[in-house]
């Protein structure tokens, strides 16, 4: 019987990714995914071994793929989830909750859990209908406040550096959409890597060069139980929207979207981009009266003026 072999053995391949024109069985594709995380990591130099990085988890597939990753590679990675008390329909928060808790329990790792509702006094739900942001959808605020709140743990936990889950479908979804609206502004900040600066943390995203089915095939190679649900919230989105015409692009041309979002990279390198101007309003960032963190407003940041309209 004939069957599709690993370019690196005979095995049945498990995995064929057509745009780098390579099939690699079970093995060696969990070891292609680790090695070519690494080289990323170190290319765009995110963190070294000494630091300590804290990783936003979400018990999904890329945010739980990432930990093992990080840990396997011998990296000091803790996890940080936000239960955001989002338990509409099928309990999205308590489910991935429940799963992010026992994946650091398999890998005797360290989890921080925010309850967010015990923190603030409200879930994200109620957080955006008194502040009438999102009476459908509460994304706006939930933004707002996951940074927030990544951003204040990163600090009282002393950590070096913030790693995301993100892939190459998220990644070149953003830049899908800020190149439709050649929001330059946003354009110059979208990176694999942004540095610390006026009191945030480093922000990096070690996986951005996988696609979404590469990171899933990994989770499940490496017998990861992720939640598959995505938030409730996520249906009919913009943002899935024009990851299914990424999607259609791909089908009619292996590597679309590798090639969109790398060669945005490299004209970013090229300085196509104004980087003077991004300094400069960076440069001109306040800090917020209540928290401290940084922001382009004066007075409270959007966070501190979220929770202080919810409280009239
Ligand atoms: S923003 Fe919106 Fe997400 Fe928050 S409410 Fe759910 S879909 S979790 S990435
Ligand atoms: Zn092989
Ligand atoms: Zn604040």
């Amino acid at each position: 019987m004939s069957y599709i072999r690993c370019h690196k053995c005979d095995q049945h391949a498990a995995m064929r990714m057509k745009h780098h024109r390579l099939n690699l069985c079970a093995d060696h594709y969990i070891e292609y995914i680790q090695k070519q995380t690494l080289r990323s990591i170190k290319k765009y130099r995110m963190f070294a071994h000494s630091e300590r990085v804290l990783v936003a988890v979400s018990g999904g597939k890329d945010s739980l793929a990432l930990w093992d990753v990080l840990l396997t590679l011998g990296y000091k990675a803790d996890g940080f989830y936000i239960d955001l008390g989002i338990d509409e329909g099928l309990g999205y928060s308590s489910k991935s909750r429940m799963t992010a808790e026992q994946f650091a329990q398999s890998k005797d790792a360290q989890l921080t859990v925010v309850d967010f509702a015990g923190a603030y006094g409200l879930t994200i739900g109620e957080l955006a209908k008194r502040t009438r942001r999102g009476t459908d959808k509460p994304c706006s605020v939930c933004g707002i406040a996951k940074r927030h709140t990544m951003n204040a743990i990163t600090q009282k936990g002393g950590y070096d550096v913030i790693a995301t889950g993100h892939n190459l479908d998220d990644e070149a979804a953003v830049l899908f959409s800020n190149t439709l609206r050649w929001d330059t502004d946003m354009m110059m900040r979208q990176s694999p890597v942004l540095e610390a600066r006026h009191g945030m943390p480093r922000k990096v995203k070690p996986f951005f060069r996988f696609y979404e089915r590469e990171t899933a095939a990994y989770a499940l190679l490496r017998g990861i139980d992720y939640i598959q649900d995505e938030c409730p919230f996520a249906e009919g989105s913009r943002t899935i929207e024009l990851k299914h015409l990424l999607n259609q692009l791909e089908d009619q041309s292996a590597g679309a979207k590798l090639n969109f979002y790398m060669n945005f990279l490299k004209a970013q390198e090229q300085d196509f981009f104004n980087r003077d101007k991004d300094e400069a309003t960076r440069a001109n960032l306040n800090r917020c009266l209540q928290c401290g963190q940084p922001t382009t407003a004066e007075g409270l940041c959007g966070f501190c003026r979220l929770l202080a309209q919810s409280q009239r």
